[in-house]
């Protein structure tokens, strides 16, 4: 697998015009930082505010993604010892739903490695518009890491139903962990109406950007 990862400060066209806020300053903005963390109850942190003045770089760092679901984690593969990938997992029953999706979703895993700003898409919190599934709805959601770290990816309130080959006994969870240049996808009954949160679990990740709201209505 071919990876590239660039450390060399670069400038991020929306830095580069010169004219209205950066991401970073409307991300640093009073407003929209009170209102992110009103949302979903979080206390004020210094290091969202000092991570977000450096937010100006999405530079994506691999050039590649696989499917890595056989892969063992960093430093587990080689040693002689068998380790559990996602590809063992196999659910004990088929799942409660068997229909196909009917819409899929792509998010890319976005960041920048040097400054430590993260986000869905190229974009933060404040800059992406919340998924809206009809209740009741069949869903795909792919997830691309084009980052060089792993994200444990974590979606509230509905099951992630990994798509791992085990066809009808899907594997059902809370956290999907993806690795550097991983494409993995899971499917979603949206069954339960409300406001969830769509987040990595490194909080200081979440903390930067990497955060969606899902709204089942
Ligand atoms: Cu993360």
């Amino acid at each position: 697998m071919a990876l590239n990862c660039d450390r060399t400060p670069t400038t991020h066209s929306r830095c580069q015009r010169g004219s209205g806020p950066t991401p970073a300053e409307r991300l640093c903005s009073k407003g929209s930082l009170a209102r992110f963390l009103r949302a979903f109850r979080l206390r004020p942190s210094s290091l969202l505010r000092d991570r977000a003045k450096n937010l100006c770089d999405y530079r994506n760092s691999s050039e590649t993604t696989t499917d890595r679901l056989s892969t063992p984690g960093e430093g587990l593969d080689g040693n002689g010892r068998r380790v559990l990938t996602y590809a063992n997992l196999r659910a004990r029953y088929p799942g409660a739903d068997q229909r196909p999706p009917d819409r899929e979703f792509e998010f890319h895993l976005t960041g920048n490695m040097e400054r430590f700003i993260w986000g869905f898409n190229g974009k933060t919190f404040s800059e992406n518009a919340p998924v809206r599934l009809k209740l009741g709805e069949r869903a795909r959601f792919v997830l691309i890491n084009d980052t060089m770290m792993e994200h444990p990816i974590h979606l509230h309130g509905l099951w992630s139903e990994l798509e791992n080959g085990n066809q009808e006994f899907r594997p059902y969870k809370h956290t999907i962990n993806v690795k550097p240049a991983e494409r993995v996808s899971f499917l979603v009954s949206a069954d339960t109406p409300g406001h969830w949160a769509f987040h990595c679990h490194l909080f200081y990740h979440m903390e930067s950007g990497m955060f969606l709201t899902v709204i089942v209505s």
